[in-house]
């Protein structure tokens, strides 16, 4: 399913009074959050663990609830951003949920995700899930690029969604409250391919007279350049062909990879950023797969 994007220009004057809600959460990314919602003249309740953290919030306009049962029955839109899926089930424990619509901000797995959203709903409650992709100097801050995956209830992201687009925008992606935290972690699984990429790289090159700031942007520019992967990957999974018009077959990527083992040895550096990709290479080939792009390595991870 495309992503239904919505941005919402927070700047613009508002005609109704700006909705209440809640916050329970005031660590690095609940703290933004919130400081980005009083920012924009929303009423604010905050609640926090440790009562210290609330006192700058205070001091910037919102009301300080003494527990979270409190916090949850100020507004009807509870937003939850804490460590992860166990602190936040510990959090509403006995908590009535009634007649909320909850929007749960904290990074958890699919299954969990969709463990709230059955909970919340057992409890007479609406469950939003977002998977927050940017960092809290992101949070409230037009044209910075961050965003925020929901999924679960459509009227929640409907009833709620000029309030939601404050920090940040939303990109509703389903029903399913579990697909939010799905995309989100498919997306940060890929950078940390993309880091693991660029730590050798620059392993590579650390001990030679080569500027790392003349490097980065020669880095930066090929791997933009070979992003359109994704595209082409998918276009292949789609069709299940695999081996049409693909410029740089398994058989060749292989071939080539002793040279970036033997130059990793000659550069003293480690190769094992790249030893279980290229293992998994050798696999698909060995099955009989040296023609393919490497789209089929996704059916051999899935067993
Ligand atoms: N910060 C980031 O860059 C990332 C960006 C992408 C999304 N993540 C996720 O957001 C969730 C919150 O992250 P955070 O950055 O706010 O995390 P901390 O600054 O460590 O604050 C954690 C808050 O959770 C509270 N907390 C922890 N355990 C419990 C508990 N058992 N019961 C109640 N509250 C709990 C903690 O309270 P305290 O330590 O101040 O008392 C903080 O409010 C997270 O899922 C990221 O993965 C952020």
């Amino acid at each position: 399913m495309e992503p239904d994007t919505r941005t919402t220009d927070p700047t613009l004057p508002a005609s109704t009074p700006k909705a209440p809600l809640a916050v329970l959460g005031l660590g690095a990314m609940g703290g933004a959050l919130a400081r980005a919602w009083l920012a924009a003249g929303h009423p604010v309740t905050v609640w926090n663990r440790t009562p210290g953290r609330a006192e700058p919030f205070a001091a910037a306009g919102a009301t300080v609830a003494a527990g979270a049962a409190e916090a949850v029955a100020a507004a009807e839109l509870v937003v939850v951003c804490l460590l992860d899926h166990a602190s936040v089930e510990e959090t509403l424990t006995g908590v009535d949920l009634a007649g909320r619509d909850l929007v749960d901000l904290t990074t958890t797995t699919p299954a969990e995700a969709r463990a709230g959203a059955a909970r919340a709903t057992e409890r007479g409650a609406r469950f939003l899930a977002g998977g927050v992709m940017a960092i809290p100097p992101m949070i409230g801050v037009p044209g910075a690029g961050g965003y925020v995956f929901y999924s679960g209830s459509r009227e929640v992201f409907d009833t709620h969604g000029e309030t939601l687009a404050v920090p940040a925008a939303g990109r509703y992606v389903g029903t399913d409250a579990g697909f939010a935290a799905l995309y989100d972690v498919a997306l940060l699984s890929a950078m940390t391919g993309m880091f693991a990429g660029l730590t050798h790289a620059f392993a590579l090159v650390r001990e030679e007279a080569i500027e790392p700031t003349a490097f980065a942007p020669l880095l930066a520019e090929w791997l933009t350049a070979m992003a359109p992967t994704a595209h082409r990957t998918a276009a292949q999974l789609t069709t299940g062909d695999y081996a049409s018009g693909v410029a740089s077959p398994l058989t060749m990527q292989l071939a080539g990879a002793p040279t970036l083992l033997r130059t990793a040895a000659e550069q003293g550096v480690s190769p094992e950023l790249l030893l279980p990709y290229l293992a998994l290479m050798e696999r698909r080939v060995a099955d009989g797969h040296g023609n393919e792009s490497g789209t089929g390595l996704i059916d051999l991870l899935r067993g």
